[in-house]
């Protein structure tokens, strides 16, 4: 396969970019942060999204170091955009944590000389987990969780409502976000079920004492119900697609 080649070589790293899609307060409608969505710069094919190519990096053992590396890399990009004045020590950026990064027993010390190296504190970083990490090793998952956690680093379980025993992975993780799914929100303005199943996630998270980000945000309708519904923050197309640095700065202009 052609990607080996590329990954062995370091090419790929090189050509890997990491892209902005904003998180939106569901009150003021203002930017308050962002996550990191990696795509491939390829030669010729243009931009590809994760969907292209991250199945064979992990396949091929490369997730990790490529999660690492962009995570270095975003919190870089916070330390400029602060510098550039663009944004406030309360942005937040969230970055996606793979099942084989999480295997790594000290990535918690990874995190903090990140975040060291840029000059920032452990509130300005969210790391997203989905409970398909918690399904191998549920106690060594957490106990790492924690540790990140400790750091003042959010943890947020990220594709929430679509996996299987969901509820039941909420006990065991320190989490401090939960962010619903895209399924949940897109008929939800016309569909009565899918509103009051949006609804009971929202009250669930809620009484779970979570921050709750709605993705997969693409009409005012749905921005609005959401809001009602009682969302703290919104993601999705009705406010940016994911954005090269330059544009999401460009972005971060025009909204002050
Ligand atoms: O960018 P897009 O909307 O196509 O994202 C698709 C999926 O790729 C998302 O589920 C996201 O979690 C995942 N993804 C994007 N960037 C990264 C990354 O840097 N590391 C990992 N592990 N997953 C990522
Ligand atoms: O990490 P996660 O799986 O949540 O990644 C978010 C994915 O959702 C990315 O692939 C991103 O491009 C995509 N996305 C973000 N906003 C929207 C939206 O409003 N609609 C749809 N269909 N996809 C979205
Ligand atoms: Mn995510
Ligand atoms: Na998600």
């Amino acid at each position: 396969i052609m990607l080996e080649g590329e990954l062995r070589s370091g090419r790929l790293q090189k050509q890997l970019v990491q892209y902005y899609q904003p998180v939106i307060n569901a009150r003021n409608f203002q930017v308050c942060g962002a996550e990191m969505l990696m795509r491939w710069n390829h030669p010729t094919r243009g931009l590809l999204p994760p969907a292209a190519f991250i199945d064979v990096v992990e396949e091929l053992g490369f997730l990790a170091a490529i999660d690492t590396r962009n995570r270095a890399l975003a919190c870089m990009q916070i330390a400029q955009w602060r510098q550039a004045g663009l944004i406030d020590a309360q942005f937040v950026l969230a970055v996606n944590a793979s099942e084989q990064l999480l295997r790594q027993e000290n990535m918690h010390t990874d995190i903090q000389r990140d975040i060291e190296l840029a000059g920032l504190s452990g509130e300005c970083l969210t790391i997203e987990v989905t409970e398909s990490v918690l399904v191998s090793d549920l106690e060594r998952t957490s106990r790492l969780l924690n540790r990140i956690k400790s750091l003042g680093v959010k943890i947020a379980l990220d594709d929430f409502g679509i996996g299987y025993s969901s509820m039941s992975y909420l006990k065991w993780l320190p989490a401090s976000i939960l962010k619903v799914d895209r399924f949940f929100v897109q008929n939800a303005p016309e569909n009565e079920a899918d509103r009051r199943i949006l609804k009971a996630i929202i009250i669930m998270a809620k009484s779970l004492d979570l921050d709750v980000i709605v993705e997969g945000v693409e009409t005012m309708e749905q921005a609005t119900l959401c809001r009602a519904l009682g969302a703290d923050m919104l993601q999705g197309f009705l406010f940016s697609i994911p954005l090269s640095p330059d544009d999401f700065a460009a972005l971060l202009n025009t909204h002050d």
